[in-house]
């Protein structure tokens, strides 16, 4: 996703000062929305790309390919959403329009789309089965429309394709429901100029609790950043305030990354390109386990299914992420001390907080007998702002504390790996934090070789 240049616009100067005149905002004081808060929670998204690229073996369509070439012969989203779900996703967002300006709902704006397609007699709405088979399976749904069309006339004039870009956004935030993301993809647009602010205004008249996924450039409107990169990893260290000429903002990153390396789109004979396990678990460490989101690339083939060696693999992702991250052994066996037990029940709705005021805190669990773990997962409650600066995770060896892991934000999510450890006493050491350090979460595992 190159950046979007055209969407830059200035934060006003007002915006820049607080209620006394001066520049007012600190990074430690910045804090999520609510929506932004619920978001996060969610951690592991999958994006869907379905249309005549899948059918004629391409990864950005040039806007020429006839409606007639979308042809599934098995169409079945709820197939889709069975695997994602087993993976361990929380969400989708489907890409209603990509690049080659191919709408998957029929658009009034329009008669590139599904009706002028041999799907369904042109009578099928893929967006509508997609959104219906996320929420039957608990996901929540969001929708991808790409800015940059290569099909229709009006994109050569800015306002005019404002007004059918606008249009489309609203068939889509009036018909299908609560969005829980929109992703605004920067791809091929240097150079054009967007209305952003229009066009974000209108949209958010129907969903006023989306998420707006863009480029750090589209930065009064943007909701959720881009990590960079298509690799799968986000940059430690990873804080979730943004700053852009000197204008704050609780912009939280979601990496997104394709199941098939470099492949979006479906493409025959295209096993060699299937990440495997360790890839995929590597990918989940370096993004949720770094404080962000995973965005998984998913990829239904022409029978409009997601082929079989897929579904494997996303299913052993799912079964390989339960196995090492579900017997936390501070949960089941540390000896239980009230104080601290809100940040070692294993349940990350409540949360342990360091005295008022406090820019240090240790906390330790103990155990009866001595376990042995290679895994450390730490959470921050984020609702009052990101505090933790420097932590140390360290396990007592019967004579003094010894480091395993050192780090400095913890954010939303940390793990840290390290060499197998056996000790009956293990501590989250907190060494400087902005305020008092919220912890909703302090776990180790076992993952074993
Ligand atoms: C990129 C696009 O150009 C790719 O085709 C894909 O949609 C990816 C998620 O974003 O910027």
């Amino acid at each position: 996703m190159p950046r979007l240049r055209a969407a830059i616009r200035l934060a006003t100067a007002a915006t820049l000062l607080g209620s006394s005149g001066l520049p007012a905002q600190n990074f430690t004081d910045v804090k999520p929305s609510p929506q932004q808060v619920e978001w996060q929670d969610l951690e592991f998204g999958s994006i869907i790309h379905f249309g005549t690229n899948t059918f004629l073996d391409r990864e950005w369509g040039d806007g020429t390919a006839s409606p007639s070439v979308f042809a599934p012969t098995r169409f079945d989203a709820e197939q889709w959403m069975r695997v994602i779900k087993a993976a361990g996703a929380k969400y989708v967002i489907f890409v209603a329009k990509h690049h080659d300006g191919f709408c998957l709902w029929p658009s009034a704006e329009t008669d590139y789309s599904v009706r002028s397609s041999p799907w369904k007699g042109g009578h099928g709405d893929v967006v509508r089965e997609v959104a219906d088979a996320a929420r039957k399976f608990g996901l929540k749904f969001g929708i991808y429309l790409s800015p940059w069309d290569r099909h229709e006339p009006k994109y050569r004039n800015s306002s005019e394709y404002d007004n059918y870009y606008i249009a489309q956004l609203q068939e889509l935030a009036s018909s299908y429901g609560d969005l829980v993301e929109l992703w605004l993809d920067g791809a091929g647009s240097e150079g054009h100029v967007y209305n952003f602010p229009r066009i974000i205004e209108n949209f958010r008249v129907n969903q006023p609790n989306s998420l707006i996924f863009a480029d750090a450039a589209l930065f009064e409107y943007g909701d959720i950043r881009w990590a960079g990169n298509e690799d799968g990893s986000i940059p430690y260290e990873n804080w979730n305030v943004l700053d852009r000429h000197g204008y704050l903002r609780w912009r939280p990153v979601e990496a997104d990354t394709p199941l098939h390396k470099g492949h979006w789109f479906w493409h025959p004979d295209d096993e060699s390109t299937l990440k495997t396990v360790a890839e995929l678990i590597s990918t989940y460490e370096n993004t949720i386990g770094r404080g962000g989101q995973l965005m998984l690339g998913l990829s239904p083939d022409r029978r409009g299914l997601l082929p079989e060696s897929d579904v494997r693999r996303l299913e052993q992702l799912g079964a390989a992420i339960h196995k090492r991250f579900s017997a936390n052994l501070v949960a089941e066996q540390h000896i239980r001390n009230g104080a601290t037990e809100a940040a070692f029940d294993g349940n990350p709705d409540t949360f342990w907080s360091a005295p008022v005021g406090s820019h240090q805190a240790l906390l330790e669990a103990d155990f009866s007998q001595p376990v042995t773990f290679d895994h450390s997962l730490a959470m921050e409650w984020l609702n009052d702002g990101q505090h933790v600066q420097h932590y140390l995770v360290e396990a007592w060896d019967g004579k003094s504390w010894k480091t395993l892991a050192e780090g400095h934000p913890i954010g939303h999510k940390r793990i840290d790996s390290f060499a197998p450890v056996t000790a009956s006493r293990v501590r989250l050491n907190i060494l400087a934090s902005s305020a008092e350090a919220h912890i909703r979460e302090f776990q180790v595992y076992d993952t074993g070789p």
